[in-house]
């Protein structure tokens, strides 16, 4: 190969597979990978919110966070006055979260080996929902006990605007959009960093309606 082609084919973010972004030493979005399991999927992610409805959490600050939340798995991630923690029993139902549903967890495993993380094995799945205005400001998921793991999130319904920091609150950020069946996997040197989500513009997905739902993966236990 010579001439224009061979000059674009040497840069390395042009070898990834297609549809494979690298936003960060060790993060990639992965365009459309959740679009095949959609089908499989949705029923399943109904099933648990008719067990664990979305509910709005207050932080320690006292803030009512504008993202609704719900879990499976193991453990799930909830809110309070006293603190941000991983239960196994969910505050409102006073039952075990829901199961992770099968889909759900080979959907995290395999995207998580796509981007070179071998053995991922979630216990935990935060669901996030977020009507147009609702965000999620600039922060680190310092809860898990190991950092070693990756964090996997699938994108559903209304797009996105995430925004990838630094190690430091006040390091610049990159903005990165998210679309739904995207697929993104943050693991190693890029786990500790500063991160977020723009307020969601006003609209209505075909097939999720007014809303976009995130599904975040992790080994938090
Ligand atoms: C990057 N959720 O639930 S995706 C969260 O879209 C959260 O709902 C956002 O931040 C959302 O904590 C962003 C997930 C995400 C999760 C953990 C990360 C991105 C990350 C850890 C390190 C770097
Ligand atoms: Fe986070």
């Amino acid at each position: 190969m010579s001439g224009p082609t061979a000059e674009l084919f040497a840069d390395d973010a042009l070898q990834q597979p297609a549809g494979r972004e690298q936003i960060g030493e060790q993060s990639y979005v992965l365009r459309g990978y959740a679009l095949p399991w959609i089908e499989r999927l949705l029923p399943e992610l109904r099933r648990v919110l008719a067990q664990s409805p979305f509910r709005q959490m207050v932080t320690p600050g006292g803030f009512i966070m504008s993202a609704a939340l719900s879990s499976c798995g193991e453990l799930g991630w909830t809110t309070d006055r006293t603190g941000y923690r991983y239960t196994t029993i969910d505050p409102n139902s006073q039952q075990p979260w829901p199961a992770l549903p099968e889909a759900l967890h080979q959907l995290a495993v395999m995207a998580a080996e796509e981007a070179g993380f071998n053995d991922f094995e979630p216990d935990a799945c935060l669901i996030n929902r977020y009507v147009p205005g609702a965000k999620m400001s600039l922060h680190q998921d310092k809860n898990e006990r190991h950092y070693t793991a990756p964090v996997v999130s699938v994108s559903l319904g209304l797009p996105a605007v995430f925004l990838f920091g630094g190690h430091e609150r006040s390091d610049k950020v990159q903005k990165v959009s998210l679309f739904h069946g995207d697929v993104v996997v943050w693991g190693g040197v890029d786990r500790l960093r500063f991160h977020g989500v723009l307020p969601i513009k006003e609209g209505v997905h075909p097939q999720m309606g007014p809303q976009r739902i995130n599904l975040t993966f992790r080994m938090a236990g």
